[in-house]
């Protein structure tokens, strides 16, 4: 698109936002400053870099076969840069603990080590992004349908060595990188039919968290995801909502919300305000779940624009850690990347031009009407204009340009996997 022509649309853009108070040039800062968690597993379908690596298991499934999944490590590092270079601003890489730079060995889950991420870390610095980081419990033989709640002790505290180590892994990013490594838990646990244990399991799961949690780190923070259930296990999932609330809120530890992993209905962008409220910072997996929990691309919709809204609502910026979780395996991967980042930081710059200042003051004083009104005429504001310019700024291609990059790289590099 023309230089030329993304100025001026700017500068009229420009114009009419400051008639409603809103600074342009300040927000394409402020979005200049938010960065993404790209999650290494949309390129390759969950699959890892294990030597054996098996099916998919632990209640969650990649769809499709669209060719060209990153087969190796080389693969996916060329691939998340690729992406990377179509999504506008400084974004982190988000790892599992299944992607460790094992060579041939077979490196059983208990006895990962530091050592084992230390390309990563030496990458990740060479190409100036920050790490966080997953443990992973699912797809290993020992997964079964309990990890850390697991009545077996052998079977439990294989779990609870895994994840205990992989803090230590996230600890050695977090010192490498100078800035804390996020490090997710998500545990699949669970089970497909009428559970009648269901105290004895989560208090299995609150000692195994415990023992976890002992060891105190000061480059590396905590997170904790819930979901409502897996794929074939139905009826009951040990790390519930409210497991995780009451967890994260007695130990101080940030509780994660997949936008996939409610009732259809819930509002995930209601739920912020009352966590920072208890617990010291959020962690977004930004999904899109249709009927189910099924991880499809992140689109602009009003659940991705509600959450983003209420972020800059609640002043939580620097609070809110932003991941994206999908697996779309019938599309072009890197496509897929570009696509829900993009979406994800249109929806932050439609929250972060919002008029909030008069908006709350039509509120608090009662003003209903106008703050409809506004709010209202806000979705008509031209902020694709201030989006194309930040793409601009951030010299990446402008508007559906780079649907081109994508099929030239899939032409010379996916194609031929
Ligand atoms: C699963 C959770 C979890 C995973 C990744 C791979 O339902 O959302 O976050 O998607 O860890
Ligand atoms: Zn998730």
């Amino acid at each position: 698109m023309k230089t030329e022509l993304i100025q001026k649309a700017y500068e009229i853009a420009k114009e009419r936002y400051a008639a409603i108070g809103i600074d342009t040039d300040a927000v394409l800062e402020k979005l200049q400053n938010v960065s993404l968690s790209l999650h290494c597993w949309q390129a390759d379908d969950v699959v890892g870099f294990e030597p054996k690596a098996g099916a998919l298991s632990g209640g969650i499934q990649a769809t499709g076969n669209y060719p060209g999944r990153a087969r190796n490590i080389e693969e996916l590092r060329q691939d998340v840069l690729k992406a990377a270079s179509l999504i506008p601003g400084k974004h982190r890489l988000n790892l599992h603990e299944i992607y460790g730079d094992f060579g041939d060995k077979f490196v059983d889950r208990d006895e990962v080590e530091p050592c084992h991420f230390q390309s990563w870390i030496d990458w990740a610095k060479a190409n100036d992004m920050k790490l966080d980081f997953n443990s992973s419990s699912f797809s290993h033989p020992k997964s079964g349908d309990l990890s850390l709640s697991n009545p077996n002790p052998e079977i439990r505290n294989f779990w609870i060595e895994h994840t205990k180590r992989c803090r230590a892994v996230a600890e050695a990013m977090g010192v490498a990188q100078n800035d804390p490594c996020i490090m997710n838990v998500w545990v699949h646990d669970g089970s497909k039919d009428l559970t009648v244990n269901r105290m004895y399991y989560r208090e299995l799961l609150k000692d195994s968290l415990d023992q976890i949690f002992a060891t105190e780190y000061k480059n590396m923070k905590d997170c904790i995801e819930s979901k409502v259930f897996g794929i074939g296990l139905e009826s009951y999932t040990v790390g519930s909502n409210d497991f995780y609330i009451g967890y994260g809120a007695s130990r101080g530890k940030i509780v994660t919300l997949d936008t996939g992993h409610f009732h259809p209905t819930e509002s995930i962008a209601d739920k912020i305000s009352s966590l920072l409220l208890y617990t010291p910072e959020v962690m977004l997996h930004v999904s899109r779940p249709v009927r189910w929990d099924s991880d499809h691309v992140t689109i602009i919709n009003d659940e991705t624009l509600e959450l983003c809204k209420e972020i800059t609502r609640c002043n939580a910026l620097d609070k809110v850690h932003i991941g994206l979780d999908y697996f779309d395996a019938s599309i072009n991967r890197i496509g897929a990347y570009v696509i829900g980042s993009r979406a994800t930081q249109k929806c932050m710059l439609q929250a972060l031009l919002e008029p909030i200042a008069t908006l709350r003051e039509y509120e608090l004083s009662g003003k209903g009407f106008e703050r409809l009104a506004l709010l209202e005429e806000c979705k008509s504001l031209p902020w694709t204009a201030v989006w194309d310019m930040f793409c601009l700024k951030n010299d990446v291609p402008v508007g559906e340009e780079f649907i081109a990059d994508v099929q030239k790289y899939e032409v010379e590099v996916t194609s031929k996997r």
